[in-house]
């Protein structure tokens, strides 16, 4: 299915022009391949195994292993980056490079971006060998070749080999990218550091949503090309455009991968798997909670609740305080990977959350991971399916459960219909965990004359509004202690009816 360029094959001149096609011959490759990957990221190499969260790893070398199998994601990775230079980056020319991927070696691949593969390659069949080079040169580089490298590498497309007619103009190209693969020249370096970063972004990004779907490839497109363009031959902006690559994760909603932390808003219990975690010397010290923020609905929420232990190199598990729970209830709004308003829960981390590594770890703040949330309807305490809440059930539950009745007379008359309805005991175990967020009213207690009262007259009078001055006054008269407001007393209490 390639497509041929007829003016650039036929024997000709020397260079080419409009008029008149290129000279061919059977002249000898004299740019032998080198192991791209390796020269690539030779710098990146890390020195030791750091710890992970979920899917992303943590370190920027471990993006380029882990993510990208040599050599067949090169070509279709270094075709797409082209075209973050002088081109626009479009989403059929990207789609097309990395369709490639398991498809063509990378010399027939670069022959099929040579020939002008329909439209997506970015390069014509109009266009002459001595415009091909000098794209190839403005897109990698910024800047035109000079006369002395347009020579070469038009005379080499010119005259190279035609013995294999699938691949040859492909090896000339495959030499040209090799040749940008080595050197020290700060725009080579360049070139190495923004292909590294869109390796990165490309591995962070590539998920059947983002291919199925317009908005989500646009916003992957757009990213990309923003995040690249400011990168130079320091290594400090590549690692600074790729800091950031959760926050991309959480903005295309990677439905590909799994997620790798659950967390139960009855009993407040975060559970987090990883590799490579590591314990330190101390009581409840081996993880820092406050290096980690969650995302959801609304506001990103960084977690304030005390460090633990890990549970294994492959786990920690925390049971969060009572603020980060009620933080949690109007960001984690429904059960499942996404809030209401479809916004993925993420988990982040900043550096020295695995404190046994130190803040001074680089790499830790690429971790990333997305939460499944349960049992996010704490006030639908005997678990009814027609009508989730109710005050006569659900109310008079948490009421008898906080003045202290267990047992039969915990459930009796006082159960709604569903069918997993929860027994005597399934409700004391859930009432025990979900205890801190009905503290609505943050005096630290959850009483039944105040926390349960006041939960108790919301769920009589669901329907008014947090506007109406009297009646929130009259949900809380009598039973408010603490210091919080009627409105953001009731708006919890709302959050627990989500
Ligand atoms: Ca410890
Ligand atoms: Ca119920
Ligand atoms: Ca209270």
């Amino acid at each position: 299915m390639l497509l041929s360029r007829p003016n650039r094959s036929t024997p000709c001149h020397p260079l080419p022009t409009a008029a008149s096609g290129a000279r061919r011959n059977n002249a000898s490759r004299c740019w032998s391949a080198v192991t791209l990957l390796a020269t690539v990221f030779a710098a990146t190499t890390a020195s030791a195994a750091p710890p992970t969260i979920g899917d992303a790893t943590a370190s920027s070398a471990d993006f380029t292993v882990a993510a990208v199998r040599p050599p067949d994601s090169y070509t279709p990775l270094m075709g797409s980056f082209l075209m973050f230079g002088a081109d626009a980056l479009d989403w059929t020319s990207y789609s097309f490079w990395r369709s490639l991927a398991g498809n063509a070696p990378r010399d027939q691949a670069l022959q099929s971006m040579y020939a002008g593969y329909a439209t997506v390659a970015g390069f014509p069949a109009f266009l002459l060998n001595e415009e091909i080079i000098a794209k190839f040169w403005v897109n990698l580089f910024g800047t035109a070749p000079d006369s002395a490298q347009s020579l070469f590498w038009t005379s080499r497309l010119n005259t190279y080999d035609v013995t294999s007619p699938t691949t040859s103009k492909g090896r000339v190209m495959a030499d040209l990218i090799d040749f940008t693969m080595t050197g020290t020249a700060a725009a080579l370096v360049r070139v190495r550091n923004r292909l590294s970063a869109a390796q990165m972004i490309k591995y962070e990004t590539d998920t059947a949503t983002e291919q199925g779907s317009t908005t989500d490839r646009n916003v992957v497109l757009n990213a990309s090309r923003a995040r690249l363009q400011p990168i130079t031959d320091a290594l400090s902006t590549r690692d600074a455009a790729v800091a950031t690559l959760p926050r991309l994760r959480w903005v295309i909603e990677q439905n590909g991968i799994a997620p790798k932390a659950t967390f139960d808003a009855a009993s407040g219990e975060l559970v987090v798997n990883g590799t490579e975690m590591v314990a330190l010397a101390g009581a409840n010290n081996d993880i820092d909670p406050t290096k980690l923020t969650l995302y959801g609905e609304g506001t990103a929420y960084p977690l304030t609740s005390s460090g633990v232990e890990i549970t294994s190199a492959t786990q920690f598990r925390i049971t969060l305080n009572q603020a980060d729970r009620q933080g949690l209830l109007t960001r984690l709004n429904r059960d499942g990977t996404s809030s209401k308003g479809n916004v993925s829960y993420l988990l982040a981390a900043t550096p020295g959350w695995n404190t046994a590594y130190g803040a001074a770890q680089p790499q830790a703040a690429l971790t990333g991971t997305r939460i499944s949330v349960s049992n996010v309807a704490l006030l639908n305490v005997d678990k009814s399916d027609a009508t989730a809440y109710d005050a006569a059930t659900d109310g008079v539950l948490l009421l008898r459960y906080l003045l202290g009745q267990r047992g039969a007379a915990l459930i009796a008359s006082a159960r709604g219909t569903g069918t997993t309805l929860r027994d005597a005991t399934a409700i004391e175990t859930y009432l025990a965990g979900a205890l801190p967020v009905f503290d609505v009213d943050g005096d630290g207690q959850t009483l039944p004359h105040t926390d349960g009262l006041m939960i108790l007259r919301r769920l009589l009078n669901p329907g008014a509004a947090t506007t109406d001055v009297a009646a929130m006054a009259a949900i809380t008269a009598g039973a408010k202690r603490g210091s919080r407001s009627d409105v953001e007393i009731v708006n919890l209490i709302d959050a627990l009816t989500p």
